[in-house]
């Protein structure tokens, strides 16, 4: 009933402001992980389609520019009112190929639509800053100027939202994009482009351009023309786009991960830890950057804690996202999926001990799906890969510990920084875990998930490379600072010198 929804066979890229079938005929089949179904053909694109999206992007941008930002801005204005209007929609057809559960998919698009209403207000903001010159008769101040052709490489697991992060501020302060999404989600990237195309951005803007990251996105970071890149993604994958635009003296952003803790202290309130756990690592089957996998609890609240948590997760219903009664969708495919079990079993070698889940489930419906059972290891210690790597996948880690600076320690001791949490009602200790915990995003009696769009969201060491998404920390990736220094003494005047 709900492929329904679908009204496309196949995608064709959106290259100034025409549906245009890519060059060459090749196609993959995007799957709704819930039940196994082909939802449609996305198609694989190469590096001629890109070479042709940038350039209508470049003659786009000179125009674009142009616009004073107050007018760029009313595109996004209508861009959030045709995201509103369309949210059940739009969240119905996320929740069909990503897999998250529908409550969550319409929080991924209500996030998508904040971050069009807040960046349209930039518009009327994008300040720069006025500053006295050094001689007299002399002005000087600093402004935003537009990059001018930019790439955006975006995940499935929030592909609504983060591109949103990433294409809204890139195009108020005055760029043209070329966006590549995820081959697993291309639905939210055309329905955007029908968006962007009812709200009057003028063609060739935004360019989607789909395919494999090996090809399209490999294109797009070679292309002379384009002068940043931001993506999200794998770890692996940032680290050679970071090294590609590192030779070509390329600007870029990069989103690759957390490996993110919930620490909970003595004094904590234990219902509510709980609460901010389950969630923060169960729901999007734990298919978040933000998610939290290790809980790093005091020694004294361990057992009171695992039996708290077990009691909760034997009641999490798992199956198909647009029921709504489900409170955890499927895995996003089967090469998710044999990742996470390959977790489990290094688990258990490690000789963490396994209190609930650990496997797949594949009886009845759930064969044609990719699902996982929440999983709950204990007795983990802070060097286990469990507690370490990346699993992206529904399984938490307890880590006890003797004291906040043990916990503080623990949680700082892994290569990514991304999002951190400490449950407790001593203020003594949220300030000093405010201050300490090394990641980019710190929640004190809440989950590690959760994000606000008009905050700067990104992290610490391997969690990237110190740009942030959303919040007006994402103006700076997508906007260059010009100096302009305006004499109006009619006379030469020669800073450093004629001073007087
Ligand atoms: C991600 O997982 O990559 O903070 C994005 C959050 C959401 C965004 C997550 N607002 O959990």
């Amino acid at each position: 009933m709900s492929n329904a929804l679908v009204t496309e066979k196949k995608l064709s890229n959106f290259i100034n402001g025409e549906w245009v079938a890519s060059n060459h005929e090749r196609f993959a089949p995007v799957i709704n992980p819930a039940n196994g179904e082909k939802l449609l053909d996305v198609p694989l694109s190469t590096k001629d389609d890109v070479d042709q999206a940038v350039e209508a992007a470049k003659v786009a941008q000179k125009e674009w520019a142009l616009v004073p930002a107050p007018q760029r801005a009313e595109v996004l204005f209508r861009i959030g009112y045709i995201m509103k209007e369309r949210k059940e929609h739009l969240s119905q057809l996320l929740t069909m190929e990503n897999g998250k559960v529908i409550e969550e998919a319409r929080g991924e698009v209500q996030e998508g639509i904040d971050m069009a209403f807040y960046m349209a207000g930039e518009g009327r903001r994008l300040f720069g800053h006025t500053t006295p010159a050094e001689l007299k008769d002399k002005f000087a101040m600093s402004q935003r100027a537009p990059v001018g052709v930019v790439g955006i490489i975006t995940p499935w697991n929030f592909p609504i939202a983060i591109a949103t992060w990433k294409s809204f501020p890139a195009i108020v302060a005055g760029n043209a994009v070329i966006w590549k999404p995820a081959t697993e989600t291309p639905m939210m990237a055309y329905e955007m482009a029908k968006i962007f195309e009812e709200a009057g951005l003028p063609k060739g803007v935004v360019n989607v351009v789909f395919g494999a990251g090996s090809e399209v996105g490999d294109a797009m970071v070679e292309h002379p023309d384009i002068r940043v890149i931001s993506f999200t993604g794998s770890n692996d994958t940032g680290r050679q786009i970071a090294g590609k635009c590192g030779q070509l003296l390329k600007k870029v952003s990069l989103e690759m991960g957390g490996k993110n803790a919930v620490i909970v202290m003595e004094d904590a309130d234990l219902e509510l830890a709980v609460q901010g756990i389950l969630w923060s690592a169960f729901g999007t089957s734990g298919q978040r950057c933000t998610a939290c996998s290790r809980v790093i609890v005091h020694e004294s609240l361990k057992e009171r804690l695992e039996e708290r948590l077990l009691a909760e997760m034997e009641k999490i219903t798992i199956g198909d996202g647009l029921d709504e009664n489900n409170k955890m969708g499927p895995i996003i495919n089967e090469a998710g999926l044999r990742k996470i079990e390959k977790y489990i079993q290094i688990g258990k070698t490690e000789g963490a001990r396994l209190l609930a889940g650990g496997y797949a489930l594949d009886e009845g419906d759930f064969s044609k799906g990719h699902y996982f059972a929440p999983t709950l290891f204990t007795d983990v210690t802070a060097d286990m890969r469990i507690a370490v790597e990346e699993i992206f996948g529904p399984v938490l880690s307890i880590i006890p510990v003797k004291s906040l600076d043990e916990a503080i320690a623990v949680n700082n001791d892994v290569s990514f920084g991304l999002s951190s949490s400490i449950f407790t009602q001593d203020i003594n200790n949220v300030f000093k875990a405010q201050r300490d915990l090394d990641t980019g995003i710190v929640y004190v009696n809440a989950g590690t998930t959760g994000a606000e769009i008009h905050l700067p969201f990104g992290g610490t060491k391997g969690t990237g490379n110190g740009h942030r998404d959303s919040g007006q920390a994402a103006l700076d990736v997508f906007t260059e600072w010009k100096a302009v220094y305006v004499d109006f003494s009619g006379k030469l005047q020669r800073a450093q010198i004629d001073v007087e």
